[in-house]
C-alpha cells in the first residue's frame, strides 16, 4: 500500500502514523558543522545576541532545511535563555561554552518570571519569520530545557559531566532546590506556551542530564517537574504534540515514557530502540537513536546503523534522529549520505 505522504509527515508519525520513510530532523541540526552557520556565527558579537537576534535566528534555523530538506525545522535559541529572562547573568565564554553567575540558595527569590515573555519576545518573532518561510511540508520545532537540566547550569554556572554542584545544592537546600524547580516549571510551561502561540508546532524538552539525578530524587526532581509542564502546555494548546529527551536515563527511560505525558521519547545511542518499542505504551512514539560518532565515521558504520534502526522501527510511528546533538566535526556529505540511508531503499 502506497501512502501519499502527508502534508507535514511529522506531525502524523507524533500523532501515531506510521510513516514511511520515517521524518527525520537532527539536534542541533542549525550549527557549527555548517559553513553558512559559522559564516553569520562570526557576524554576532555573542552568542546569546544571536539567539535574541530574529533576522539571524531565523536565517540560522533554515538553513539546515534549505541545505538537507529535514521534515522539521528546530527554532535556534537555547535551553539558557529562560536563565537569562529570569535575570540570571549569562554569557557564552567563546569556544568554552555557557557561563552563569551561580545562583545560590539566598538569591533564588531574586529570580524574576515577571519580564520572561518581554525579555524573550525576539524570540517569538523568531518563530513567526520561520514559520512564515518554511516548505508547507516542513514542521517547526520550539524547545526548552527540562527544570532539572536547567538548575545544573544555573547551581553550577558551567556545564559539568556529573552535576555535582546541583546535586550537592540539592542535598543540602533542599527546600531552596525544591523552589528553583517550581520557578523553573511556571517559567519552561509558560515560554513553552508562548513558544506555541507564536507558531511553534512541536516542542521538545531537554532533559540532557537525566542520568545525573539522585535516583531516589528522580520523581520529585525531574519526572514530576516535566510532567508538570506537558500538563500546563496541554491546557492551553492539548494538539500540540510533546516530545521528552532524557538522554542517559538507562533503565528509567521506561519512566518517562509512563509518567511524563509525552507523546514522543527520544533515545539516546546507549539505549535500544527495540526496548523502547517492546516497553513503552504503545502510544508513546519513539525518536531516534543514531549514533553521533557513526555519522562522523560514515560509510560502512553509518549504513549498518541506519539498517538496525530501520529493522527495529518498521511498521512503527518513529522519527529518526541522532541519539545526542550533531557534533561540529561531522562531514556534511556524511548528513546527505544519512538522509539517502533513512528515505531511500539503500539501506
Ligand atoms: O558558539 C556557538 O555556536 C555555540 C554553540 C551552541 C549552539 C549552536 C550552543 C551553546 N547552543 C547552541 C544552539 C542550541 N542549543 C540549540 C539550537 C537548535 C538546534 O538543535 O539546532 C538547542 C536545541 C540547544 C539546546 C541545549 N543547549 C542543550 C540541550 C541539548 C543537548 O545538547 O543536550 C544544552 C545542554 C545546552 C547548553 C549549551 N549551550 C551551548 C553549549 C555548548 C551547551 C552545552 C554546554 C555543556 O554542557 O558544557
Amino acid at each position: 500500500l502506497t501512502d501519499i505522504r502527508p502534508v507535514k509527515p511529522i506531525l502524523s508519525a507524533l500523532h501515531g502514523t506510521v510513516v514511511e520513510p520515517h521524518p527525520v530532523w537532527l539536534m542541533r541540526q542549525a550549527g557549527r558543522y555548517l559553513p553558512e552557520y559559522r559564516e553569520i556565527r562570526t557576524k554576532a558579537t555573542d552568542f546569546l545576541n544571536l539567539c535574541l537576534t530574529p533576522a539571524l535566528a531565523s536565517e540560522i534555523t533554515l538553513q539546515p532545511i534549505r541545505r538537507f530538506g529535514f521534515d522539521a525545522a528546530i527554532l535556534f535559541a537555547d535551553i539558557l535563555v529562560v536563565p537569562h529572562a529570569l535575570g540570571q547573568k549569562v554569557w557564552f565564554a567563546e569556544g568554552e561554552g555557557p557561563r552563569l553567575d551561580p545562583i545560590t540558595a539566598d538569591r533564588i527569590h531574586k529570580l524574576d518570571p515577571t519580564q520572561l515573555r518581554s525579555t524573550l519576545a525576539p524570540i517569538f518573532e523568531t518563530i513567526d519569520r520561520v514559520k512564515s518561510n518554511l516548505p508547507k511540508t516542513t514542521a517547526l520545532i520550539g524547545f526548552a530545557g527540562a527544570p532539572w537540566t536547567v538548575a545544573t547550569y544555573m547551581i553550577a554556572g558551567r556545564g559539568s559531566d556529573d552535576s555535582t554542584a546541583a546535586r550537592l545544592f540539592a542535598y543540602r537546600e533542599p527546600q531552596a532546590f525544591t523552589a528553583l524547580l517550581d520557578i523553573l516549571i511556571a517559567a519552561t510551561a509558560d515560554y513553552l506556551i508562548a513558544q506555541v502561540q507564536a507558531g511553534a508546532e512541536v516542542l521538545q524538552i531537554f532533559e540532557s542530564w537525566a542520568g545525573t539525578v539522585p535516583v531516589e530524587k528522580l520523581e520529585d526532581y525531574s519526572l514530576h517537574p516535566i510532567q508538570q509542564i506537558v500538563s500546563r502546555v496541554r491546557d492551553h494548546a492539548p494538539s500540540v504534540p510533546i516530545i521528552v529527551f532524557p538522554r542517559a536515563a538507562g533503565t528509567n527511560y521506561l519512566r518517562y515514557a509512563c509518567e511524563t505525558g509525552a507523546n514522543a521519547i527520544s533515545i539516546d545511542a546507549h539505549t535500544s530502540l527495540s526496548f523502547a518499542i517492546e516497553q513503552f505504551p504503545a502510544n508513546v512514539v519513539t525518536q531516534g537513536n543514531i549514533d553521533p560518532l557513526a555519522l562522523i565515521a560514515g560509510g560502512r558504520t553509518l549504513r549498518s546503523a541506519v539498517a538496525l534502526a530501520k529493522t527495529q522501527t518498521k511498521g512503527r510511528a518513529h522519527i529518526f534522529n541522532l541519539g545526542h546533538g550533531i557534533r561540529p566535526e561531522t562531514p556534511i556529505e556524511h548528513v546527505t549520505e544519512l538522509l539517502g540511508l533513512i528515505r531511500g531503499s539503500a539501506a
